[in-house]
């Protein structure tokens, strides 16, 4: 017995590897009033088994099997009178059972709960709606939420799709959770498991279409044999109410179709795209439409002929017209520049290029807008050009997928920057005009809007890399159907789903996910200067010069004395022009612009004094010092649900975390050494370029090392690093420790470079201390760099270790491959220093 309850007690522990996300219908207890509530047969009232109405019906029987251990019978098209669960359209009700009472009218995809009745109702306006019903219900009953409601709930707005960059070899642009799960070797994978798991996690959050292939798009993707591939694809999703989208290479009647010309008003390209549009509909009938990024980081575009953005959207838009689909132009256009131009500024460009198309585009025709200027930065206003189409449809993008946000290595709940723009009013006309009602079509009354999230999942088992990242998904479907909601609440549901519902495991994973993005912004860019990553590379460790000197207009404009991208109308880029005139006029004018994006619109002097009565520079020292010390509280916060959650995503999330907590100290010190080295102007806490716990690898006795000066410099403590002198001998550091005798965290700071895994070991007094391996290429999500810099430096931290004044500390390193096992330093820490 006793035996039993302790396996009972950790069953909820089972170990798990996230493939089914929130949709995991982990066990709850369940007795009493609780049993008696749940019904005991469920009424399906469509019998064609790819029919969402249909695959509504297995998900209740196996939810509420998983969740309460309770066997359903399916029944088929016969309404019972009482104890069941009904699931069908609206109308299917109608005709099957009877008269719908109590039921308004929905709007499409809209759905009706009723769990006060006899019976439970879950009606959908269309089969997609009673999907949606379904995963409601079966949220509340794995959320052990046995309330009586009755409400229907409809879509903000009917655009709800997501973006995979998937290219045709398998790899994803920018993402970081494994290969594609549709394409391999230039073609639809045979086995398409994952792509109905996806569909199903898809269908929970409400979203109605998938592109499947990167917008940097490959022509090779409309061959007879890969459209065959996009229609078994199709219709693995169809079932679960998601329905199919490409993106398009605008070249393609060149370099595919063997035209001439790809000249969007030439006739024969004309007739290419018609054929192929006839070819992709007559294999995917409910094809959800196009995607095109034109004119755009090389890729081809209407310029290339002298035509509008505009003429080219329209001639897919006229081709999809007949068969009810819709074109999602991309607004991410833009030119490359020239810095020493005062006036120049990337942040000009949509508004530029799109302003003067308004009301040129088809009515099928939908431009989707990054939800800021640049590129999904850590901080940026909104795009003004929602403030700027009155007469065309819009749609905002967002990005799951952290590209600038620590790929799935850093914890960042991304959510709360979204609703900081969704939530933005705009004030166009001096009326209300929220960025959420303005994209969903409401502010200007147009029929076609709503989101579009470039999510990148890939085969890894947490989808997207890290299994707290997943909130990211969850969170955007949420948001898509209703902007409105609240971001912590939304996590919150997501919490329970995915960990349970105990009280300690939601507060703490709400806290550091709230905390995230703050702490993020802290250390990677704050003051709306932009994520201070290397934007030439692998956009992830910092590299605060690469925003500036080169033609991608990410500029921060630093030189010794000042920093910020004056954007203002009287001085700058006229950037803040571009805003109505209320916005205007605040970003216009230094003293009303909020702190949180002085650089964005202003060029101020280091010293210049924030709203907070800090300077520039100390505010920068001080925020990445307080985001570093917020991010090592999340491995101690994670680290205090031990056995409340399985062991394999504890583990895998304490690994994660305690990579963070290094890596922001490696973001911290970059930063702030870079802007001290600019500025020459101290840190009044003396903190920046003092480090009195650390030992300095190039200081140490060396052998079969030599030191290695690192670029960027701010990337290495003292700038300079040591690899060993052979690729294939070991080296050794050693280094007698001055510090008093005491307990200490030893930290050692190296760098992990892709193309080899070298192998350490640490000795105090000869006797084996730690080892470790230079594998993170393989256990962590971000893009891995070929050298020594932000994004190769790792942390990694021994907890209490006895030193005694006079010890000897070695640190052996073999290299492997092309990595010469490179040390940056070692720091001993006394209990509560992060040095
Ligand atoms: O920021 C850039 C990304 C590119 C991406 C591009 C875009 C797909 O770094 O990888 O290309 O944005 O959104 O088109």
């Amino acid at each position: 017995m006793r035996a039993l309850l302790f396996f009972a007690s950790l069953g909820f522990v089972a170990a798990e590897n996230g493939l089914n996300g929130w949709l995991r219908y982990a066990s709850l207890p369940c007795s009493g009033q609780c049993r008696s509530n749940l019904p005991s047969s469920i009424v399906i009232l469509n019998t064609t088994e790819t029919s969402p109405v249909y695959v509504a019906g297995t998900e209740l029987q196996n939810g509420l099997k998983g969740v309460y251990g309770k066997r359903v019978q399916v029944k088929h098209n016969k309404c019972k009178a009482s104890s069941s669960v009904v699931v069908g359209t609206v109308d299917q009700y109608r005709e099957i059972c009877g008269a719908a009472k109590g039921v308004p009218e929905l709007e499409e995809d809209g759905f009706w709960l009723d769990t006060k009745g006899k019976n439970v109702q879950i009606l959908g306006q269309n089969e997609r709606g009673a999907l949606y019903g379904t995963f409601e219900y079966l949220s509340m009953l794995a959320q052990g939420n046995h309330s009586k409601v009755a409400y229907a709930t409809n879509p903000s707005a009917p655009i709800r799709w997501v973006n995979q960059w998937d290219d045709m070899d398998g790899r994803i642009e920018r993402g970081y959770g494994g290969p594609s799960i549709f394409f391999k070797d230039g073609q639809v994978v045979d086995d398409l498991t994952r792509v109905a798991e996806y569909a199903r996690l898809l269908a929970s959050i409400r979203i109605n279409a998938v592109v499947i292939n990167n917008v940097n798009a490959n022509a090779t993707l409309l061959s007879p044999t890969n459209l065959d591939g996009v229609a078994r694809i199709a219709d693995v999703f169809r079932p679960y109410g998601v329905q199919v989208g490409l993106s398009l290479n605008f070249a393609s009647p060149q370099t595919y179709g063997g035209l001439s010309t790809f000249d969007p008003l030439d006739a024969s390209v004309v007739e290419w795209w018609s054929k192929i549009t006839a070819q992709v509909y007559d294999r995917v009938p409910d094809m959800a439409g196009y995607l095109v990024k034109a004119d755009s980081e090389g890729q081809p575009g209407p310029q290339t002929y002298n035509r509008t953005l505009a003429d080219a959207a329209n001639l897919f838009a006229k081709e999809v017209q007949p068969y009810g689909g819709i074109v999602m132009y991309r607004a991410f256009v833009y030119n490359k520049l020239n810095e020493s131009i005062w006036t120049d500024d990337r942040a000009n460009a949509a508004v530029d290029f799109f302003k003067d198309l308004d009301g040129e585009f088809d009515d099928n025709v939908v431009i989707q807008i990054k939800y800021g200027p640049i590129d999904f930065q850590v901080r940026e206003p909104p795009s003004p050009l929602f403030a700027n189409l009155f007469n065309t449809s819009m749609a905002i993008e967002l990005q799951v997928t952290q590209e600038y946000l620590g790929q799935q290595s850093h914890l960042v709940y991304v959510a709360p920057i979204w609703k900081t723009i969704l939530d933005t009013d705009l004030r166009v006309d001096h009326q209300p005009s929220l960025v959420r009602d303005i994209v969903a079509g409401k502010r200007f009354n147009r029929k076609l809007g709503g989101s579009a999230a470039v999510v990148n999942v890939g085969t890894n088992t947490t989808w997207l890399g890290s299994h707290l990242s997943m909130s990211n998904l969850y969170a955007y479907g949420r948001l898509a159907w209703n902007p409105a909601d609240d971001a912590q609440d939304i996590l919150q549901d997501w919490i329970k789903l995915t960990f349970g519902l105990d009280r300690k495991v939601l507060d703490t994973i709400t806290r550091m996910s709230m905390e995230s993005w703050p702490a993020y912004e802290q250390y990677s860019g704050n003051l709306g200067i932009q994520t201070l990553t290397d934007i030439i590379y692998t956009h992830y460790g910092p590299s605060p010069a690469s925003q500036d000197n080169n033609g991608w207009g990410q500029w921060t404009r630093a030189d010794r004395d000042s920093i910020g991208m004056d954007r203002t109308v009287a001085n700058g880029t006229g950037f803040s022009g571009q805003y109505p005139d209320e916005l205007a006029a605040m970003y216009e004018n230094i003293a009303t612009t909020p702190d949180n994006l002085l650089l964005w619109f202003h060029h101020v002097g280091y010293t210049h004094r924030l709203h907070s009565g800090k300077t520039v520079i100390q505010h920068f020292y001080d925020e990445h010092y307080s985001g570093a010390e917020t991010a090592q509280t999340f491995l101690t916060q994670w680290e205090s649900l031990e056995g409340k959650i399985d062991t394999e995503r504890y583990n895998h999330m304490r690994h994660f975390l305690d990579y963070q907590s290094g890596h922001s100290i490696l973001w911290r010190d970059a930063i702030n050494t870079f802007y001290h080295n600019l500025s020459g102007i101290p840190d009044q806490a003396k903190r920046v370029g003092h480090h009195p716990w650390r030992i300095e690898a190039e200081d140490m006795k060396l052998e079969g090392y030599k030191t290695y000066t690192v670029s960027p410099f701010e990337t290495a403590s003292g700038s300079v690093a040591i690899v060993t002198t052979s690729n294939s001998t070991a080296g050794t550091a050693s280094t007698k420790i001055n510090f008093p005798t005491g307990t200490y965290d030893l930290a050692v700071n190296y760098y992990d470079i892709y193309g080899g895994q070298s192998e350490w070991k640490v000795y105090l007094n000869n006797r084996e201390i730690g080892q470790w391996i230079g594998n993170s290429e393989d256990t962590f999500s971000h893009t891995p760099s070929i050298y020594l810099d932000g994004h190769s430096a790792i942390r990694i931290k021994f907890r209490g270790v006895k030193v005694h004044k006079g010890d000897t500390l070695k640190i052996v390193g073999m290299p492997n491959g092309n990595e010469p096992a490179p040390l940056d330093y070692v720091a001993l820490l006394p209990a509560g220093i992060v040095d």
